[in-house]
């Protein structure tokens, strides 16, 4: 995704499929690991989206997720999987000088 993008982008979507039958199936997600709090994750669909504008960092331009499935079993189980979400820079900023005045 590229930065600066509006919240509530749907950034992508995660799917997990359950072989099991009713609630042993039903999948929730979650997102278990998340380095900014600019990302959720709908529990029932596995889209993930932004609740805030993003802006590209050249030291991190790749964020990692780890999003969660779990079944609505007793006990319930669950599986990880990684995300990863590349912010494209977008130009946004006039070169800037070091000093004010040169002399
Ligand atoms: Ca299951
Ligand atoms: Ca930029």
């Amino acid at each position: 995704m590229i930065e600066l993008t509006e919240p509530g982008y749907a950034v992508l979507s995660i799917n997990a499929t359950d072989a099991d039958k009713g609630d042993n199936a039903r999948v929730r997600y979650s997102l278990a690991i998340s380095p900014t709090d600019a990302f959720y994750i709908s529990e029932e669909t596995g889209v993930i989206y932004t609740n805030q504008t993003l802006t590209f960092n050249p030291r991190q331009p790749v964020l990692q997720l780890v999003v969660k499935a779990e079944d609505r079993g007793r006990p319930s189980l669950s599986s990880v999987v990684a995300v990863r979400i590349q912010i494209a820079d977008v130009n946004n900023n006039a070169p800037k000088f070091s000093q004010d005045v040169y002399t």
